[in-house]
């Protein structure tokens, strides 16, 4: 039966609870880290010449849509009722709002090394040793709202902007795409300053600390922003039904620049044996609810 991902903001009491344990046996039993180290070996930008499945490339949707599915099953096999809720950053913008609270995400860094010091993510709390993707220390780090820099999450407009591109992807299929609306959504510009991040991006850039590169899921707010960006995937097809779900749909060519480099819409898409095609909608599997 189809579950049901909630809003973070409409979690009851009980379910931030269940939620939270459930991450926290994930972690103490291994298998947390084995997501990290996944994300951290799929982690290949556009530069690199291999094939790039998770990031800057058309099945950055499907990728990472299969991805918190097989957190999301790691976590009911712990705790058959949870799921993993979504971080609507449009309405909950500041660091006062309930997610960061000390019974859910925990707060900021503190100032001088970043590292977490409240809530069941903090180094302090015993239970959240980082151990892929360790940079100054074995804590977790955030710098919300980049207090040097300052930098605001992605408004409801800057999502909308997306949301009127009609094709899902475009040449050259990768984090130069200046058409499609994966890369609007996943958000890389070569504008300068702050603008350089949109949407997506500019939700790690917010976050900070782990959140910013390969080991990003370090943060377990990972699930809830990409659960949001499943999510607005979900909203993109509906507002475009007669596009191309998913692009493109063939390989390009021995030849073309991107041969071998990005995943077509019927070819497999790594590490699962799973095509993009497969992952167009998730009906069967979980909706979204309020
Ligand atoms: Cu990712
Ligand atoms: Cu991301």
């Amino acid at each position: 039966m189809a579950h049901t991902r909630k809003n973070q903001s409409s979690l009851s009491r009980a379910e931030r609870r269940r939620f939270v344990d459930a991450t926290l046996k994930v972690k103490r039993s291994g298998e947390y880290d084995e997501f990290v180290r996944m994300h951290i070996d799929y982690y290949v930008s556009d530069g690199e010449p291999s094939l790039r499945v998770a990031h800057m490339t058309p099945s950055f949707f499907p990728w990472h849509r299969r991805f918190v599915l097989e957190f999301e099953r790691a976590l009911q096999r712990v705790d058959a009722g949870v799921t993993v809720p979504y971080w609507d950053w449009t309405k909950d913008r500041t660091p006062a709002v309930s997610l960061w609270g000390a019974d859910l995400m925990g707060g900021n860094g503190r100032p001088s090394d970043g590292k977490v010091m409240t809530g069941p993510f903090a180094y302090a709390s015993g239970h959240w040793a980082i151990k892929e993707g360790v940079t100054d220390g074995e804590y977790l780090t955030r710098n919300l709202g980049r207090a040097q820099d300052p930098i605001d999450l992605p408004t409801a407009q800057d999502v909308a902007g997306a949301m009127t591109e009609a094709e899902y992807d475009a040449k050259p299929w990768d984090s130069t795409a200046d058409r499609g609306f994966r890369n609007a959504l996943e958000g890389w510009t070569s504008a300068g300053g702050s603008e350089r991040w949109r949407n997506h991006n500019r939700v790690h850039r917010w976050v900070g600390g782990h959140m910013l590169g390969g080991a990003s899921v370090n943060d377990p707010v990972f699930w809830l922003h990409h659960a949001f960006v499943d999510l607005l995937w979900d909203r993109w097809q509906r507002r475009h039904p007669d596009s191309a779900p998913y692009l493109p749909e063939q390989p390009p060519r021995l030849g073309q620049a991107q041969y071998q480099r990005i995943v077509a819409r019927h070819e497999l898409m790594p590490p699962w044996n799973v095509k993009p095609n497969e992952l167009l909608g998730h009906k069967n599997l979980y909706r979204y609810g309020d």
